[in-house]
């Protein structure tokens, strides 16, 4: 990964943060898919029976980093990643739910931009 600024350039991109050290192979991941454009791995705290994080290559902050500062190309090979992830694992059938959180009032933790695919059980409702 190479460091550079979110699109605003304030926060700079923290290199060190888990999931750039996990790109970079540093730290261990339990892989489920990898191509071009996207890394997907197992949440290491799972809050339903599946829970997978899928995360860009590249080193955006935040879904809005990535939603304005990512070419066109990125975004849609991204996207079809992900759903590419769900099908894979044969979630498209019962379902599944993607979650994202940016910035400090949802409680972003990783200030690497990443994907939440939660599946198998029912999910219930929203609660936010
Ligand atoms: P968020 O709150 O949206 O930033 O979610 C960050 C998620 O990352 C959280 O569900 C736990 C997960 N996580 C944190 N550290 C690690 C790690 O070292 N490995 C893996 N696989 N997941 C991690």
């Amino acid at each position: 990964v190479n460091p550079k600024p979110g699109v605003s350039g304030k926060p700079p991109y923290d290199d060190s943060n888990i999931f750039a050290r996990i790109l970079r192979g540093e730290i261990p991941c339990r892989k489920v898919y990898e191509d071009q454009w996207c890394l997907a791995f197992h949440d290491i705290n799972p809050q339903a029976p599946h829970h997978v994080l899928v995360i860009p290559k590249s080193p955006y902050i935040s879904f809005a980093d990535f939603s304005a500062g990512a070419p066109d190309a990125e975004i849609a090979g991204f996207i079809r990643a992900v759903g590419h992830v769900a099908n894979m694992l044969g979630f498209e059938e019962s379902g599944y739910r993607l979650l994202a959180n940016m910035g400090p009032d949802s409680h972003q933790e990783v200030p690497h931009f990443h994907v939440h695919l939660f599946a198998g059980r029912p999910l219930g409702p929203m609660l936010v």
